[in-house]
């Protein structure tokens, strides 16, 4: 029953297995790397085929007229965009998996928006700058990243999935995609982004999360940091 409503109901629902990347055939995708692994899944995740909702405080009410994305901290040219400004920008598409440290991943995606490194050098990035807040229009919600990993060839900020508009409970208008980390960095609804030269701990990381969060590292991924470490 509940199989048979996600297939006729759910349109994010996945029927088949994930396609591997040479399958897509497609020159100008960006394929995130660890969608090549033989084993994609990282230590202590499972499949789904569903796209969970998942986030601290709700779908926050965006008034898209006065959305801006600000870009601040350790750069020579602070900007604000406004979304028909961010949008005109060049796209690229991804590639990519999902994995949220709750366990779950969520493979095959494809994300369509403004590749973080064309941010970085539209703005300017200062040389001290090494690590990126993340602040949200829910409440406030923020997050932190080392600057290589905002950085990497397959980090965008998306406004579409699988060729669709990225819908509010998944965080559109715009939200940031970091898919070689756990997906709590992939900031729904993001705001502003600020370049740092030290860490700082955004919303879960207050809580003991990891200030990095590769789940690729160790035997269960970076969930949680040690205490005194970060
Ligand atoms: N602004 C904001 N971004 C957020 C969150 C949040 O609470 N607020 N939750 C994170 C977590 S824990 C996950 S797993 C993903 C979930 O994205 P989804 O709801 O589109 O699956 O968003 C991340 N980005
Ligand atoms: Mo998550």
């Amino acid at each position: 029953m509940s199989f048979l409503s996600n297939l006729f109901e759910d349109p994010y629902y996945q029927r088949g297995e994930p396609r591997r990347p040479e399958e897509l055939n497609d020159p100008d995708l960006i394929i995130s790397p660890d969608t090549r692994r033989e084993n994609r899944l990282p230590p202590g995740q499972t499949r789904t085929r569903k796209w969970p909702v998942l986030d601290a405080h709700g779908t926050p009410h965006i008034d898209l007229a006065n959305w801006t994305l600000e870009v601040n901290g350790l750069v020579e040219r602070p900007q604000r965009w406004t979304l028909a400004e961010f949008m005109s920008l060049p796209a690229v598409r991804v590639y990519a998996d999902f994995h949220c440290v709750t366990r779950w991943s969520r493979l095959d995606n494809i994300w369509t928006g403004v590749a973080t490194r064309e941010i970085a050098r539209r703005v300017g990035l200062r040389p001290e700058a090494r690590f990126v807040f993340v602040t949200a229009y829910d409440n406030g919600w923020t997050t932190n990243l080392p600057l290589e990993y905002f950085l990497a060839e397959d980090s965008l900020f998306a406004w579409e999935h699988d060729g669709k508009p990225i819908p509010p409970e998944h965080g559109g208008p715009v939200r940031l995609i970091v898919p070689r980390l756990y997906a709590w960095k992939s900031a729904k609804w993001v705001k502003s982004i600020t370049f740092l030269e030290r860490d700082r701990p955004g919303f879960w990381e207050e809580g003991g999360y990891h200030m990095r969060g590769n789940p690729w590292v160790g035997p269960d991924g970076e969930r949680f940091r040690e205490r005194g470490e970060g």
